[in-house]
């Protein structure tokens, strides 16, 4: 499949050769990353990545779109019949984007938004003063109670009549526990706000009922669609087709979500990636998806209760969804540490804020797992168990060189008994 790669460009082909390997080798429990189908990869790297389609399906500004408009419109109609949503936009690049171009539909610069604290498990794009949306906006944070570390609707409301923001955004990357998206749409619509959801990291559970869809509470839905939806790098905007709070506009909410996207903030669409989305869209609309799902949250469950079981303390004692923060406090190790360590022996994660952390980013107190791409490896309770049991004793002893070899042995043993990807890197 790479012999072409392999001739023209032999420090590439090594690259694309040794990610293979890495992923092949090692336990991926980043929770915002996931194994694709060879389907979906198939379709990124076909001959769609040559054509240019500004426009949209059937109104591009250039000729030779007969066949991406097929695949953009299939992507559409699965996108909307797997969240139930009146509108799909599949052309965003990315998350971000995908947030900017909805903030651009909703908002005037400078308009106030209420979204959860970064260091509460929010994401950049929801007001950090680094990222474009703390500088065009005005945002105010809500966050996790202190004892149960988890949201507090009543302290949400209270902030929001006391804020009147224009939007009210719901959504997290490290918030392990499920939303109530229409108690954040009541807020919204008591303070006469918007409510846009972000759900990239639970899109996967939405999409067959195991997390609560917030498409018919929201105004707008963003999400990625490479983590639990299991697509291409990419993302999408779901929306009402009316402006619910600016009936009167020439441009309806449909259309100003298509217009801030192409031609505001983006030009050609990724036609292979829209392509892979309509792939992977078509995946997920199918029963195995959901097992797929309820598998991937009973995984978070028992690992969950594994580490706790082997003296780790987790944010909010628990987890209700794909995804839990390790709280390394009580470890005396930084986040920085302990993700090394774990790489070490080719366990992937990534060093989180917990809330009210007292440590920064660069080495923060916690650490974040998730089970998505496990899960699509084939692993479940048992596997869990076992991988709890080493990632405890890791985590507790990051600098133990005997239990890092025996762990990594142990990992690699396991990697071999649930390949991916076989022979895809001939
Ligand atoms: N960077 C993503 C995550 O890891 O959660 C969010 O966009």
């Amino acid at each position: 499949m790479m012999r072409d790669l392999k001739q023209r460009d032999p420090a590439i082909h090594s690259v694309v050769k040794n990610e293979l390997a890495r992923q092949q080798k090692g336990l991926e429990l980043i929770a915002s990353e996931n194994y694709v189908s060879r389907a979906v990869m198939q379709t990124m790297g076909s001959v769609l990545t040559n054509k240019y389609s500004e426009g949209y399906p059937g109104k591009r500004y250039y000729g030779g779109n007969e066949h991406v408009d097929v695949s953009e419109q299939l992507a559409i109609d699965r996108a909307k019949k797997l969240f139930g949503a009146e509108h799909a936009n599949v052309q965003p690049h990315a998350g971000s984007q995908a947030n900017m171009e909805a903030y651009f539909s909703l908002l005037n610069l400078g308009d106030k938004i209420l979204g959860m604290d970064l260091a509460h498990g929010g994401h950049l794009t929801h007001g950090s003063q680094v990222n474009f949306s703390g500088k065009f906006y005005k945002f105010v944070n809500y966050g996790v109670d202190k004892e149960t570390m988890r949201l507090d609707m009543d302290e949400i409301r209270k902030i929001a009549i006391r804020e009147k923001p224009r939007l009210i955004l719901s959504g997290f990357s490290a918030y392990p526990r499920k939303l109530d998206f229409r108690e954040f749409q009541e807020i919204a619509h008591e303070v006469g706000a918007y409510h846009m959801a972000d759900m990239a990291h639970i899109a996967g559970p939405c999409a067959v009922g195991l997390h609560q869809n917030p498409v018919p509470f929201c105004d707008v839905v963003t999400t990625t669609t490479h983590k639990t939806l299991r697509g291409p790098r990419g993302a999408l905007i779901l929306s009402k087709i009316e402006d619910r709070l600016r009936p009167d506009d020439k441009k309806n909410l449909a259309r100003k979500i298509d217009s801030a996207v192409f031609p505001g903030m983006q030009g050609g669409p990724l036609d292979h990636v829209i392509a892979a989305k309509a792939v992977a869209f078509g995946e997920a609309l199918q029963p195995e998806f959901e097992s797929y799902q309820s598998q991937v949250l009973k995984n978070a469950k028992v690992l969950a209760d594994t580490l706790m079981n082997n003296g780790l303390k987790l944010v909010s004692d628990g987890t209700d969804n794909h995804l839990m923060l390790v709280d390394l406090t009580k470890t005396g190790h930084g986040g920085k540490k302990v993700e090394k360590a774990l790489d070490e022996v080719f366990i992937f994660t990534n060093k989180n804020m917990i809330p009210f952390d007292e440590r920064s980013p660069f080495n923060p107190s916690g650490i974040r797992l998730g089970t998505p791409a496990l899960t699509t490896r084939g692993m479940k309770d048992d596997e869990m168990r076992k991988i709890g049991i080493w990632l405890s004793r890791v985590i507790q002893k990051p600098d133990d060189t005997y239990l890092k070899m025996k762990v990594k042995a142990e990992v690699l043993e396991l990697c071999r008994e649930f390949p991916i990807y076989e022979g895809l890197g001939e």
